[in-house]
């Protein structure tokens, strides 16, 4: 027995040890060596004399990196030619220039592959054709075959036709001018400011290929939180190496505007949106940028929230600020994103009700190039949140999908935590707005209101660390996000699948026990920090680690005003009841979220107050399921570092380890959250932890007294 585990020890080793090291700088973009002959003898066939005729950036960067990922995969190396010749086997060319195939009847129409869309079909003689109607439509037809590659799937009989969902689908970079990143776990900034214009980071380039390589089409690169500086010649051209390097990625560039510029870059007494001055210093601000940066694509904008400038300090409203702006960018085709996350402690509303009070009134009033863009939820990036209700409300103005990739309130960059589900969880839910079926994917898709211009952004969780984004798992969220903005019908589990095979492994035993542990990691973490609705419990200001107890200074910072626990129990009441929030959703919405009895367990303490002993669908109480769910969540954890402890055979030392490591951590602290909030909420239920838990390792005020310095993400002191 002792020999075998030997033997099958000294395999493992073996096998692990024939692995590549690997740092994770890649990505998803490895081009591992196909390991099946016979597939590799197939591709070679199919990809042996390579067509990519013309002379754009655009056309040489996809010959390039076809030539490193087809070199990397096969063994024989294969031709990329510029023109056109009888042998080509694989042949990416514009729809106009495919005069010779125009006999082929399944050849896409100009309209259905539109601006970005793309077609790969096989025909029966002749080459694979990947075609578009402009060269990012061909580079993301050829970064699609690559994926196919990857994962080692037949090029036999293709024939798709890709088109994005949805038009703008940004990257939101919540990074300062001086390098540190808001709510960033993966280092510093990869916007080297100080370098720019004259050094460009090659990294620029990779951060480029790995967008294009997921159909994003924009990033925003500066913090909402916004510092006008930007604004001035001298970072606008900073920002114009920048827009250079990422536009034959088809990636353009946008920037935060601080409302308050026209004082602090232009000197002027006021930023008053209806002062003349005010508007011809944006007017002036904005010929310069396209002078410099023809493609610019506009401004997003986070103004009167949390202390930043906006158009209500002169009493004016958010339309008046947005329309400010848009009129500005409109003759450059630029677009103004004004976000809808507004709240403030002297409203004294319930904050879940802010945004639509405030944005509402507006609808119909803000220019055409204006989106106002929506966060998942009404409070903010929450692990679970119900969807907002601003979605399907506003009738007359687009509205855009805020996520936060970056994990501020989902254990940062050390918790495992694949968000496809939350993602897929708030666009298909109904809103109701116009009967059944009216999902949130939907609404901001345009389909349902007939909205020209559509969006989606991604709080972006990209660093300097060596593997972008700090937990080589976070990168999934990156990949899944932007797989989500292209098509967001893709399955969490599709997604998770892809991007297992090209990250690690295609060995079917990795792939099928992970693809499990990613779908259920949302639910655990869900489990371990927030279940059943509660929200907002988290430690003031850097928000890491539990905080249930947190009161004190603006309320709506506090975590005592969203659980609101007490002697009878737990939960925000957000019915007629208590502050009727509940009534910003549809009626079907709103009686399902409204009533005890319908409202599904995920979103209950959210709705309703709940009593202690109250039975929930379970069949447990109240304090019995939180605390079922608590440790649950918790030992799910350790179940998952058995999970990846077993992959040792598949993964290089390097990942391997970094991610069991990483493991450990999360055990700990779903460990600390468990004890902590378990303690807490005890005070108020009374009642003891059920039998069979252990008990938590230390006494609630250890819990409390636990401080963190330096936590990244926030400006520290
Ligand atoms: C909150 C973050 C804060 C952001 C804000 C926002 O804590 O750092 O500035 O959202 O989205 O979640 O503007």
């Amino acid at each position: 027995m002792k020999r075998y585990t030997l033997i099958i020890g000294l395999v493992c080793l073996s096998v692990s040890m024939s692995l590549k090291a690997e740092n994770g700088y890649d990505l998803w973009l490895r081009y591992a060596p196909i390991s099946d002959a016979n597939l590799e003898q197939n591709y070679q066939k199919i990809l042996g004399t390579v067509v990519v005729p013309g002379y754009s950036e655009t056309q040489q960067i996809i010959r390039k990196e076809l030539k490193r990922a087809i070199t990397s995969m096969l063994k024989t190396p294969v031709t990329v030619k510029t023109t056109h010749t009888i042998e080509a086997t694989l042949l990416i060319a514009k729809l106009n220039e495919l005069h010779d195939f125009s006999n082929i009847p399944a050849l896409a129409s100009v309209e259905a592959l539109g601006n970005e869309g793309y077609q790969l079909i096989q025909p029966s003689n002749g080459p694979l054709l990947i075609t578009a109607n402009s060269d990012i439509g061909l580079l993301y037809g050829t970064f699609h075959l690559l994926r196919h590659m990857q994962q080692q799937l037949s090029l036999t009989e293709l024939n798709l036709i890709q088109k994005p969902r949805l038009k703008l689908r940004l990257l939101n970079h919540w990074d300062n001018l001086d390098r540190t990143v808001e709510r960033g776990y993966a280092g510093f900034s990869i916007w080297d400011w100080h370098k720019l214009p004259d050094y460009a980071d090659p990294r620029y380039t990779d951060y480029a290929r790995a967008n294009a390589s997921i159909g994003i089409n924009g990033t925003v690169v500066t913090n909402v939180n916004a510092n006008a500086l930007v604004l001035s010649t001298q970072y606008l051209e900073k920002l114009t190496t920048l827009a250079n390097i990422l536009r034959p990625y088809g990636i353009k560039v946008y920037l935060t505007a601080r409302f308050s510029a026209p004082v602090e870059q232009g000197g002027l007494k006021t930023a008053d949106p209806l002062n003349t001055e005010v508007q011809q210093w944006w007017q002036y601000k904005v010929r310069e940028i396209y002078t410099l940066i023809p493609d610019f694509g506009g401004f997003l904008v986070k103004a009167n929230s949390e202390g930043q400038p906006g158009p209500q300090d002169y009493h004016r409203t958010h339309a008046q600020g947005a329309n400010l702006l848009a009129d500005a960018v409109a003759p450059y085709d630029g677009v103004v994103i004004w976000r809808a996350f507004v709240y403030s402690h002297e409203v004294p509303d319930d904050r879940h009700k802010q945004a639509n009070n405030e944005f509402l009134p507006l609808d119909g009033k803000f220019r055409d190039n204006v989106l106002v863009q929506v966060k998942n939820g009404a409070i903010d990036f929450q692990p679970r949140e119900p969807f907002h209700p601003l979605f399907g409300s506003m009738k007359q103005t687009p509205l855009m999908m805020e996520f936060q990739i970056t994990q501020e309130y989902t254990g940062c960059a050390t918790h495992l935590f694949y968000q496809a589900p939350l993602y897929k969880e708030t666009l298909d839910s109904d809103t109701w707005c116009k009967g059944e079926g009216s999902t949130v994917a939907s609404v901001i898709d345009g389909s349902l209101y007939k909205n020209k211009l559509t969006g989606i952004a991604g709080v972006s969780n990209i660093g300097n660390d060596f593997n972008w984004t700090g937990h080589p798992f976070a990168q999934a969220n990156w990949y899944a996000y932007g797989r989500l903005a292209w098509d967001y019908q893709l399955s969490a589990e599709e997604i998770a699948k892809e991007w297992l095979k090209m990250t690690f492994t295609t060995e079917p035993n990795f792939v099928e026990s992970m693809v499990p542990m990613m779908m259920d990691s949302r639910e655990v973490l869900v489990n371990y920090m927030t279940p059943i609705g509660l929200h907002h419990i988290m430690a003031r200001n850097h928000h890491y680690g539990p905080g249930p107890w947190v009161t004190g200074g603006r309320p709506d910072w506090t975590s005592v005003y969203y659980h609101r626990a007490d002697k009878q129990g737990l939960g925000f009441d957000r019915t007629a009841t208590g502050s009727n929030a509940v009534n910003q959703y549809f009626p079907e919405v709103a009686r399902v979220f409204g009533q005890r009895e319908l409202c599904p367990d995920k979103y209950l303490l959210w709705f309703h107050h709940v009593g202690w002993n109250e039975t929930l669908a379970s069949g447990r109480t109240l304090w019995d399921e939180l605390c079922y769910r608590y440790y649950s969540g918790a030992d799910a954890v350790r179940q998952m570092q058995n999970q990846w402890d077993a992959q040792a055979d598949f993964v290089d030392t390097e990942r391997f380890t970094h991610v069991a490591e990483l493991l450990k951590i999360q055990a700990k602290e779903a460990r600390w959250w468990r004890d902590a909030c378990i303690l807490h909420f005890q005070q108020f239920s009374g009642q003891p932890i059920p039998e069979g838990y252990d008990q938590p390792a230390h006494s609630l005020e250890y819990y409390m007294n636990i401080e963190h310095r330096f936590v990244p993400g926030i400006k520290n002191e």
